[in-house]
Protein backbone atom coordinates (compact mmCIF):
# COMPACT_ATOMS: atom_id res chain seq x y z
CA UNK A 1 0.00 0.00 0.00
CA UNK A 2 1.41 3.18 -1.03
CA UNK A 3 2.07 5.77 1.80
CA UNK A 4 -0.60 8.29 0.97
CA UNK A 5 -3.24 5.64 1.45
CA UNK A 6 -1.96 4.19 4.56
CA UNK A 7 -3.78 7.11 6.38
CA UNK A 8 -6.63 7.83 4.03
CA UNK A 9 -9.74 7.57 5.71
CA UNK A 10 -11.71 6.34 2.49
CA UNK A 11 -9.33 3.58 1.72
CA UNK A 12 -10.85 2.25 4.97
CA UNK A 13 -13.97 2.75 4.31
CA UNK A 14 -12.96 0.87 1.10
CA UNK A 15 -11.01 -1.80 3.12
CA UNK A 16 -13.75 -2.44 5.33
CA UNK A 17 -12.07 -1.06 8.11
CA UNK A 18 -13.83 1.50 9.19
CA UNK A 19 -17.47 1.61 8.98
CA UNK A 20 -19.94 3.60 6.79
CA UNK A 21 -23.66 3.45 5.46
CA UNK A 22 -22.90 2.14 2.20
CA UNK A 23 -25.45 2.84 -0.46
CA UNK A 24 -23.91 0.95 -3.67
CA UNK A 25 -20.82 -0.46 -4.64
CA UNK A 26 -19.07 -2.43 -7.45
CA UNK A 27 -15.80 -3.29 -8.74
CA UNK A 28 -14.92 0.54 -9.11
CA UNK A 29 -16.60 2.60 -6.95
CA UNK A 30 -18.16 2.80 -3.30
CA UNK A 31 -20.98 5.31 -2.54
CA UNK A 32 -21.59 6.22 1.26
CA UNK A 33 -23.60 8.21 3.45
CA UNK A 34 -22.02 11.43 4.40
CA UNK A 35 -21.56 11.42 8.29
CA UNK A 36 -22.15 15.27 8.62
CA UNK A 37 -25.06 15.24 5.82
CA UNK A 38 -25.16 18.90 4.67
CA UNK A 39 -28.89 17.95 3.02
CA UNK A 40 -31.67 15.27 2.85
CA UNK A 41 -29.58 13.04 1.26
CA UNK A 42 -25.52 13.73 1.41
CA UNK A 43 -23.88 10.75 -0.12
CA UNK A 44 -20.10 10.84 -1.27
CA UNK A 45 -19.42 8.73 -4.12
CA UNK A 46 -15.81 7.36 -3.66
CA UNK A 47 -13.17 5.41 -6.67
CA UNK A 48 -11.54 2.43 -5.33
CA UNK A 49 -8.26 3.73 -6.66
CA UNK A 50 -6.90 6.12 -4.17
CA UNK A 51 -6.74 9.22 -6.18
CA UNK A 52 -5.71 11.88 -3.99
CA UNK A 53 -7.83 14.70 -5.54
CA UNK A 54 -9.04 15.74 -9.69
CA UNK A 55 -5.38 16.98 -9.85
CA UNK A 56 -3.93 14.00 -10.02
CA UNK A 57 -6.48 12.45 -12.39
CA UNK A 58 -5.36 10.66 -15.71
CA UNK A 59 -6.15 9.57 -19.19
CA UNK A 60 -5.89 6.06 -17.88
CA UNK A 61 -8.66 6.94 -15.45
CA UNK A 62 -11.07 7.95 -18.11
CA UNK A 63 -13.38 4.98 -17.97
CA UNK A 64 -13.36 5.28 -14.15
CA UNK A 65 -14.36 9.15 -14.57
CA UNK A 66 -17.32 7.70 -17.03
CA UNK A 67 -18.71 5.68 -14.57
CA UNK A 68 -18.26 7.79 -11.69
CA UNK A 69 -20.38 10.88 -13.88
CA UNK A 70 -22.72 8.13 -14.94
CA UNK A 71 -23.57 6.57 -11.81
CA UNK A 72 -24.88 9.97 -10.50
CA UNK A 73 -28.27 10.23 -11.55
CA UNK A 74 -28.48 6.42 -11.08
CA UNK A 75 -27.98 6.95 -7.56
CA UNK A 76 -29.97 10.30 -7.05
CA UNK A 77 -33.03 8.23 -8.08
CA UNK A 78 -32.15 5.02 -6.36
CA UNK A 79 -32.22 7.77 -3.25
CA UNK A 80 -35.62 9.14 -4.32
CA UNK A 81 -34.17 12.49 -5.93
CA UNK A 82 -36.66 12.69 -8.77
CA UNK A 83 -36.60 16.85 -8.92
CA UNK A 84 -33.00 17.26 -9.17
CA UNK A 85 -29.59 16.73 -7.11
CA UNK A 86 -26.35 19.13 -6.37
CA UNK A 87 -22.97 17.64 -7.13
CA UNK A 88 -19.88 19.31 -5.74
CA UNK A 89 -15.93 18.37 -6.13
CA UNK A 90 -14.17 20.04 -3.81
CA UNK A 91 -10.08 19.98 -4.82
CA UNK A 92 -7.35 21.17 -2.31
CA UNK A 93 -7.24 22.87 0.77
CA UNK A 94 -8.12 26.32 -1.19
CA UNK A 95 -11.30 24.49 -2.56
CA UNK A 96 -12.25 23.07 0.62
CA UNK A 97 -11.12 19.06 0.73
CA UNK A 98 -10.87 17.90 3.57
CA UNK A 99 -9.98 14.24 2.70
CA UNK A 100 -7.49 13.60 -0.10
CA UNK A 101 -9.31 11.06 -1.71
CA UNK A 102 -10.83 11.84 -4.76
CA UNK A 103 -14.90 11.92 -3.77
CA UNK A 104 -17.97 13.56 -5.70
CA UNK A 105 -20.67 14.98 -3.09
CA UNK A 106 -24.01 14.11 -4.27
CA UNK A 107 -26.65 16.16 -2.51
CA UNK A 108 -30.51 17.12 -2.33
CA UNK A 109 -33.76 16.39 -0.99
CA UNK A 110 -34.67 19.85 0.11
CA UNK A 111 -34.76 23.06 -1.92
CA UNK A 112 -31.26 23.74 -2.04
CA UNK A 113 -30.07 27.12 -2.28
CA UNK A 114 -29.16 28.56 -5.65
CA UNK A 115 -24.88 29.01 -6.19
P1 LIG B 1 -14.40 17.35 1.42
O1 LIG B 1 -14.87 17.53 0.00
O2 LIG B 1 -13.05 16.66 1.50
O3 LIG B 1 -14.44 18.60 2.22
O4 LIG B 1 -15.47 16.40 2.09
C1 LIG B 1 -15.17 15.36 2.96
C2 LIG B 1 -16.48 14.83 3.44
O5 LIG B 1 -16.26 13.57 4.03
C3 LIG B 1 -17.16 15.71 4.51
O6 LIG B 1 -18.45 16.09 4.06
C4 LIG B 1 -17.22 14.78 5.72
O7 LIG B 1 -18.40 14.94 6.48
C5 LIG B 1 -17.16 13.40 5.08
N1 LIG B 1 -16.64 12.32 5.89
C6 LIG B 1 -17.38 11.15 6.02
O8 LIG B 1 -18.46 11.00 5.49
N2 LIG B 1 -16.85 10.14 6.77
C7 LIG B 1 -15.66 10.24 7.42
O9 LIG B 1 -15.22 9.30 8.10
C8 LIG B 1 -14.93 11.49 7.25
C9 LIG B 1 -15.43 12.49 6.49
I1 LIG B 1 -13.13 11.79 8.21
Amino acid sequence: MAIDQIDCVFCKIIEGELPAKLVHEDDQVIAFKDIHPKAEVHLLLVPRTHIASLEQLEIKHERLVSHLLLLLPDLAHQQGLQDGFRTIINTGRGGGQEVDHLHIHLLGGSQLPGF
